[in-house]
């Protein structure tokens, strides 16, 4: 099969592939199945579909290789100094903090920013080279944010969608940016912008409305009902989509799955209560407000160290960067000091995992769990919530879920809390075990409407709803 000619391409900064060490010590690259490829798989294995990324080594790029699926998988080779500039530099430590309203400092390195544009602009000659004429290409997040206008021109035949993952600023945060107007520019190439939120699709038309643009309507969810018109002519729609999980994969627990549940509930010593943490290792996600929250209940009492349990699984990210090392090195430091303080020896009170587990164990922790904490400052949606749900099909367990997140727009039956205020998290979760216990009839409703709005807006829900509206807008926008 040829390698051009991809009537949809799919763009993110990573390939779903990983680097395998064979037992002789060769390589090999083997597909790794994640939430965005579950989402698009149908799509990609019904058109020609191609994904165009980075294999995630850097100096390395295998050749464009087929999934068993049909799917071509197309690397774009990145340099160790691309990946310091445009992935560890630009993305994450500049727009990472900024897009998530400065919970740290961003960085305003203009090497950063040419290695990002560089980066961009080798991306679109990739997409250039695979994408068949007329194609539909999808990119997404917010390390490729310049695409968009660079394919635009180098192929205006192209109908282009953008997604963003992450949040959206306001446009008084977003003006700090000293390259601002060149990544509007950037993302106004597209002929559909979406975010998870309708919140931030409005703070993206109101930095169009300030840079002068013509902005008409107002953005509503899964359906375009906002449009920025460009002076020569065309027109973009703006949306909300949130994004989801397949939710079905999070379900439905075998005999011999609940078997190791039990398992894993009697290795942790059988507490009475056990509360779970999941999360990719980030300033964000809130990790250490979340101990501190648990320290101080134990400190006064409220919380029994015999009767309950915290795990935190915590995925290694981004870890040579500062704001990463030192939000470790502090969640570890109050890991040792909790245990020190309230564990005997044999039963720690917080069991801390610094690694990435298995899907299938990630789900049995998942269901074991009686508390969920998500507890981010600042999330665009956070799927682990919405995973903990899906696992929850029997009514079990409840969920404490930051106002911060996007899920919680959807999730409005989680125990809500802010996260910047330690009293707000305690009560939370306080509120949460005691209704556990007093009341739990009314948690099974609580978890089982939750677990219904998931299982009915699953991630198939997202690309479909997106897709459609990609379709309706370069129907009706396309032209100069
Ligand atoms: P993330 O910031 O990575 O995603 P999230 O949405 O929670 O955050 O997704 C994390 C994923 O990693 C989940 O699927 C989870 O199961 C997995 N994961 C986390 N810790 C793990 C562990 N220890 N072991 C195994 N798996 C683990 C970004 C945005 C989010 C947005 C998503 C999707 O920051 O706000 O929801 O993209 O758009």
């Amino acid at each position: 099969m040829s390698e051009r000619g991809n009537d949809f391409v799919v763009v993110a900064n990573r390939l779903p592939v990983d680097l395998e060490t064979r037992p002789d010590g060769s390589h090999t690259w083997t597909p790794s199945p994640g939430g965005l490829v579950t989402a698009l798989s149908p799509v990609l294995e019904s058109h020609q579909g191609c994904w165009v990324g980075w294999p995630g080594v850097a100096d390395a790029a295998p050749e464009p290789f087929r999934t068993d699926a049909g799917v071509l998988l197309h690397p774009v080779k990145l340099t160790e100094s691309d990946f310091e500039g445009f992935y560890e530099g630009f993305s994450n430590a500049t727009l990472w903090p900024l897009y998530h309203d400065l919970i740290v400092t961003p960085t305003y390195d203009r090497d950063w920013w040419h290695a990002y544009r560089e980066v961009n602009l080798r991306f679109a000659d990739e997409v250039a080279e695979v994408a068949a004429e007329g194609a539909t290409v999808w990119v997404q997040d917010y390390q490729l944010q310049l695409l968009p206008g660079i394919l635009r021109q180098k192929r205006p035949d192209l109908t282009i969608g953008f997604f963003l993952h992450i949040p959206f600023p306001s446009a008084d945060l977003f003006r700090q940016l000293p390259w601002r107007e060149e990544l509007v520019r950037g993302l106004l190439g597209a002929d559909l912008i979406g975010f998870h939120l309708e919140a931030n699709a409005r703070n993206f038309l109101e930095l169009a409305r300030r840079q002068g643009l013509d902005v008409q309507g107002e953005a509503s969810t899964r359906e375009v009902t906002a449009h920025i018109r460009l002076p020569q002519g065309r027109t973009i729609g703006v949306g909300a989509f949130p994004i989801s999980i397949a939710a079905k994969d999070f379900a439905a627990f075998t005999g011999e799955e609940k078997g190791d549940v039990a398992k894993l509930r009697e290795e942790l010593g059988s507490p009475q209560r056990i509360i779970l943490g999941v999360d990719r290792l980030d300033y964000t996600k809130g990790i250490l407000q979340r101990l501190t929250a648990f320290e101080e209940l134990l400190d006064t009492g409220a919380l029994d160290p015999e009767e309950v349990t915290l795990v935190q699984l915590a995925t290694p990210s981004r870890e040579r960067l500062d704001h990463y090392k030192a939000t470790r090195s502090k969640v570890e430091e109050a890991v040792g000091r909790i245990n020190g303080r309230f564990a005997r020896v044999g039963h720690p009170v917080v069991h801390y995992q610094h690694r990435g587990v298995a899907k299938s164990l990630l789900r049995c922790y998942y269901r074991m769990a009686d508390v969920m904490l998500v507890t981010p400052f600042k999330d665009g949606m956070n799927l682990v919530a919405k995973e903990y749900v899906a696992c929850h099909d029997d009514g079990s367990g409840a969920l404490v879920l930051s106002e911060f997140a996007g899920a919680a727009d959807e999730l409005s039956q989680a125990y809500l809390c802010n996260p910047f205020d330690i009293e707000s998290v305690k009560a939370a979760l306080l509120n949460a075990l005691k209704a556990l216990d007093d009341a739990p009839s009314t948690m099974t409703q609580r978890m089982l409407t939750m677990h219904q709005q998931v299982t009915e807006h699953d991630v198939q829900l997202w690309s479909q709803s997106f897709l459609g509206c990609l379709r309706q807008a370069e129907e009706q926008g396309a032209g100069a």
